[in-house]
């Protein structure tokens, strides 16, 4: 099929839905500079996934420290890309309810998103293993710099990133929030995600074993190709905006805003 058809089709089927989500992944941010996991150009080509094991973390945190810093800094720098606007602008028209988000950098937000929802927590704080209080990141930073191990200011305990390490439950109530939504679409757009990371990737097929709609955008293989309703294999952010305009033009709205921030 042609791909303007798919675009067509996918913002039909947007128009028509009652309750639809947005899931992403990576994949929406590798244009604005930050590496996916597993992609050609995937950060564990170069760094140990093991570091963010929460075991190895327990038994030597400072390296997984160091590297997070480095990343941090790096998605700190970062501009949401045209998928980003795209997403924001189908929430500002009443098209999408909520983004559910498997990323940690913050871009969804900047870019206008209001009701997201992240499922592996938030790198501008830090959580003490210990007693569970939250420090905003600068606490365990400052710490890292002087060449400690980053440890809660009240009880000593190990200070971690707050954000989900392999091995780690997914935070209790982003995950229920998800799992509700999803239990209330009529269609979910996956975008950017391989779908391999369980229990995150059963939003879809929550929304699929109900009898919704299945958009995936995502270059290369996701597990749930085979149920997808519209299969689109193409960069993110060329085909996301596409998709936006090809909506909003239908109900009369300017299609500026799905690749940019819209002029206030
Ligand atoms: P993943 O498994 O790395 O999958 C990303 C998918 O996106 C892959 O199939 C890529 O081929 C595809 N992809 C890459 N670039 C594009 C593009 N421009 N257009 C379309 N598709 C593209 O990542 P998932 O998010 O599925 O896996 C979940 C992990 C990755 C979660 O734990 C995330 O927190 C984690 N992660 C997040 C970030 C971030 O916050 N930006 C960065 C790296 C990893
Ligand atoms: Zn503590």
């Amino acid at each position: 099929m042609r791909l303007g058809s798919l675009y067509e089709r996918a913002a039909e089927a947007l128009l028509n839905a009652r309750h639809a989500i947005v899931f992403t992944g990576a994949g929406v941010s590798t244009a604005s500079g930050i590496p996916d996991f597993r992609g050609p150009q995937g950060l564990w080509k170069r760094v140990d996934p093991e570091l963010f094991d929460i075991n190895y973390f327990l038994a030597d945190p400072l390296p997984a420290w160091r590297v997070f810093e480095e990343l941090y800094k790096a998605s700190a720098n970062a501009r949401p890309n045209a998928a980003h606007y795209a997403i924001a602008a189908l929430e500002r028209r009443g098209l999408v309810r909520a983004v559910i988000t498997q990323n940690v950098d913050g871009l969804h937000q900047r870019a206008g998103s209001k009701n997201v929802i992240e499922l592996h927590g938030n790198p501008s704080r830090v959580v003490c293993l210990s007693c569970g209080r939250r420090y905003p990141l600068e606490e365990a930073l400052r710490q890292l710099h002087e060449g400690k191990v980053p440890r809660c200011p009240v009880c000593g305990g190990l200070l971690k990133p707050d954000v989900t390490f392999f091995g780690e439950p997914l935070p209790e109530k982003p995950l229920m929030e998800a799992l509700t939504l999803a239990s209330k679409s009529d269609l979910v757009l996956v975008a950017g995600s391989s779908l391999v990371v369980r229990p995150a990737n059963e939003i879809p097929w929550i929304v699929k074993r109900r009898g919704g709609v299945l958009i995936i955008v995502n270059l290369g293989d996701t597990m749930m190709d085979d149920l997808a309703d519209i299969r689109i294999s193409e960069p993110v952010e060329e085909a996301l905006p596409k998709i936006c305009e090809a909506a909003l033009a239908r109900l009369g709205y300017d299609t500026e805003e799905c690749r940019q921030a819209p002029i206030e």
